[in-house]
């Protein structure tokens, strides 16, 4: 496989309703879309960094700055024989894997329609229909929060994950809880708390929660073990997780029991398949983490959950979940049974709407 040419898109697309998490409130989601063209084929990638750095250092402005002069300029004209010798390719350049990610994304689709294989297919995944449930920002009330959440469970959402802060979050979640006996019930906290808050965490531990998703710093192993050794209930580590030596640290030291596993954070499908082949290996359950992708990241989102670790629903909803329009078609509905359906059609198995793409693009490079 050999690209030849790259287009990159900046976009901004609205969101149906603000998304607040303990580090800010979305309202618009920004992302970049990486289209490559090599041996006759297209190939379409999600760069899934935000506006501002609040999830993680990368924002769409250095996910800009790094494919345009360093990464894409290494990678074009290069063959290689798998998407995953992207890895081989960038070993020069340090650090940011949402971006790294992206160009991954695209070079999958490539692959795929040149193999005639679906991503699912080339992952090792079972394709089907996967479990999903879905990710609630904050509220500006609990009676609000109760109304979201009933809205999503009579939509046929069966697992629910509610964003917490310091000072909205036992109140929140207990009322969840008491409103709702059985739903599949899990709050992330994006890394809000430090060991010194962990009463917070004990209490929640009688409320039958299916994990507790990052609650302290990203870059503190040492204290999330100490926490999960306070607490029955599992400790689900996102953001601390960048690769599978990352997962392996973290399951060595007892930092956690669940792994969320996200391509972008661990710089591509190739290194997400190595956490979740890990993780199986120790009997250890995963789940795919979301980012409020579009249509092209949700589609590989859903190939890489149907590996067969991912034992428990993704945060990967419908596409009415996130946006009125999306850029890529067919647009992505819940079934009866909470699980959406994996793509089955060559790469990413999605078409784009150029239309969409147009609308929503606010700057183009092409190199
Ligand atoms: O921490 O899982 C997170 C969205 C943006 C940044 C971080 C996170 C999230 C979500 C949303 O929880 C998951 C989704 O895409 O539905
Ligand atoms: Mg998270």
């Amino acid at each position: 496989m050999r690209i030849q040419s790259a287009e990159l898109r900046h976009l901004r697309m609205g969101l149906k309703s603000p998304f607040e998490t303990s580090f800010g409130v979305e309202v618009d989601r920004e992302c970049l879309i990486l289209r490559l063209e090599g041996d006759g084929h297209l190939g379409w990638g999600e760069c899934v960094a935000d506006r501002a750095p609040g999830y993680c250092y990368e924002t769409t402005g250095t996910a800009w700055h790094v494919l345009t002069e360093f990464m894409l300029p290494q990678m074009l004209g290069r063959s290689l024989v798998s998407p995953a010798e992207l890895r081989q390719v960038l070993r020069s350049i340090r650090g940011h894997p949402l971006a790294r990610a992206a160009i991954e994304m695209a070079l999958w689709d490539v692959h795929g329609h040149a193999q005639g294989a679906s991503l699912a297919r080339l992952f090792g995944g079972r394709g089907g229909r996967v479990e999903v449930g879905v990710s609630v920002g904050i509220q500006p009330n609990v009676d609000r929060l109760l109304r979201v959440v009933g809205d999503y469970v009579a939509e046929g959402y069966t697992r629910v994950k509610l964003k917490i802060k310091p000072g909205r979050d036992m109140v929140e979640a207990g009322a969840v809880r008491q409103a709702f006996p059985d739903l599949r019930l899990q709050v992330d906290a994006n890394s809000a708390y430090t060991l010194e808050q962990a009463r917070v965490f004990r209490e929640m531990d009688g409320l039958g929660l299916l994990l507790i998703e990052q609650p302290l710093a990203e870059d503190d192993l040492l204290d999330h073990a100490r926490l999960q050794a306070q607490l029955q209930t599992p400790i689900c580590l996102d953001e601390s997780i960048l690769s599978a030596r990352h997962a392996r640290q973290a399951l060595e030291l007892g930092a956690c029991r669940i792994i969320n596993i996200k391509p972008a954070r661990v710089g591509g499908y190739a290194e997400a398949i190595a956490v979740h082949d890990l993780c199986r290996e120790q009997a250890v359950p995963v789940w795919c983490g979301g980012m409020l992708e579009t249509g092209i990241g949700r589609a590989a989102n859903l190939a890489l959950a149907s590996l067969p670790g991912f034992t428990l629903p993704g945060d990967i909803s419908a596409t009415d979940r996130y946006y009125d329009v999306d850029i890529a078609a067919p647009r992505f509905s819940l079934n009866e049974d909470s699980t959406i359906n994996v793509p089955d059609g060559p790469g990413l198995g999605v078409s784009i709407d150029l239309d969409a793409l147009d609308r929503f693009t606010l700057r183009r490079a092409v190199l």
